[in-house]
């Protein structure tokens, strides 16, 4: 059984390096481009799928439209969810992450970045931020709405999903493609893996960058790899970790 999961191209707010969470924020013209090659690339290494998934964020949409445009896909089913937004940065969302750390320190930001069970500060309810008064959300029970996530939050919520929805679409030899976010994907990442929340911690994922993971009948991890030339991989991770840090 094979998945392919693929972060979002560079959004408008990844560029400006500030924390966006639940901020509905769109592609940046780099971020189109990435999301249009990462299809490329899955085209060029001969994929294809039969349904994906995706959240509510339009930078997570706009990218799966993108690669299903370069595959010639663009009529696959795509079903939205909540579930799969990324983790709730709290009151740091329209923060600029390498302020962040000038004022806390690179460790707090690698926390509130990293950790996988510390909370970054929440916001308040009625600040212009929260989710409970957007449309998107009408249907969501208000308490299932965060005002701040940790990783082990939104494993809490894209876990339990997975299994239900995805995996018995996969059993039944259909092909996934998500298309989701840093730390939502991170989240999924940890539970195939059996990742400890130490090991978590120096994950960083790439934008746009397909992964492909391959599973036993039992749903056993068997491989993981990124699709895309090793050297730019590589690079595209260290710029994710570094941006949580001051500027020298
Ligand atoms: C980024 C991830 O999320 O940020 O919320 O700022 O994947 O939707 O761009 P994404 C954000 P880091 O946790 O890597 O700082």
């Amino acid at each position: 059984m094979q998945l392919v999961i693929v972060r979002h191209g560079e959004s408008e707010w990844n560029k400006e390096n500030l924390f966006t969470g639940w901020a509905d924020v769109d592609l940046s013209e780099l971020g189109k481009d990435e999301a249009y090659n990462g299809g490329r690339a899955l085209k060029d290494a001969g994929y294809d799928f039969d349904i994906c998934y995706t959240s509510y964020l339009k930078r997570a949409i706009h990218t799966l439209n993108l690669v299903l445009d370069a595959l010639d896909r663009d009529w696959l089913p795509v079903e939205k969810t909540w579930r799969l937004n990324e983790r709730h940065y709290g009151a740091l969302q329209g923060l600029n992450k390498a302020e962040t750390a000038e004022k806390y320190g690179d460790d707090q930001v690698k926390i509130w970045r990293r950790s996988y069970d510390v909370r970054p500060p929440a916001l308040e309810p009625g600040d212009e931020r929260d989710a409970h008064t957007q449309p998107a959300y009408r249907d969501v029970p208000a308490e299932d709405i965060p005002y701040a996530e940790c990783l082990e939050d939104t494993v809490a919520r894209v876990w339990p999903w997975f299994q239900e929805v995805v995996e018995p679409q996969m059993k039944a030899g259909k092909r996934v493609l998500i298309a989701a976010h840093g730390n939502s994907l991170r989240a999924l990442y940890m539970k195939f893996k059996g990742l400890t929340p130490a090991e978590i911690l120096e994950v960083n994922i790439p934008t746009a960058i397909p992964m492909v993971l391959t599973f036993d009948k039992d749903f056993n991890l068997i491989s993981d790899e990124y699709v895309g030339d090793p050297d730019m991989i590589a690079a595209k991770i260290d710029a994710v970790a570094n941006q949580g840090k001051a500027k020298k």
